[in-house]
């Protein structure tokens, strides 16, 4: 069910319950801002979610309330694991879903890199 941005953070969402480990997840990288792992039903061959390490329901709550170290800390996250993948060359997406319209479904943030596979144009 797609989940609405402008919610309060639910501290029992599926990713709250991933970063405090009470879920396992296939974890690929983790820092003080960040935690990326393998998403559970890949689009791609290479489907990595990266989480923020802080309470935000969306990329609108976070860019609205996070701290500018929290907000580069994450964003150099998700470039590095693209990096350290070895995604740069050929390539990847990244996708970050907010709102009703987005069909958002985890209310915690999170960046959907996409690689492995010519991905073809953005039909939406
Ligand atoms: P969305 O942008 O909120 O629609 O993406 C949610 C993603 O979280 C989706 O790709 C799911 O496959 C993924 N996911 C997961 O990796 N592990 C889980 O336990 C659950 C969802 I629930």
């Amino acid at each position: 069910m797609a989940v609405d941005a402008t919610l309060p953070y639910d501290d029992q969402n599926i990713f709250a319950r991933i970063l405090r480990d009470e879920i396992p997840s296939r974890r690929v990288y983790e820092d003080d801002y960040a935690l990326a792992f393998h998403d559970i039903a890949p689009w791609a061959p290479t489907h990595i979610l990266v989480i923020p390490k802080g309470k935000y329901v969306s990329w609108d709550d976070f860019t609205a309330r996070a701290s500018d170290a929290e907000i580069t800390g994450f964003v150099r996250a998700v470039g590095k694991v693209a990096r350290d993948q070895g995604l740069v060359e050929p390539g990847y997406r990244l996708l970050a879903n907010t709102g009703l319209d987005s069909h958002a479904e985890v209310p915690h943030l999170h960046v959907h890199i996409l690689a492995g596979r010519p991905l073809g144009p953005m039909l939406v």
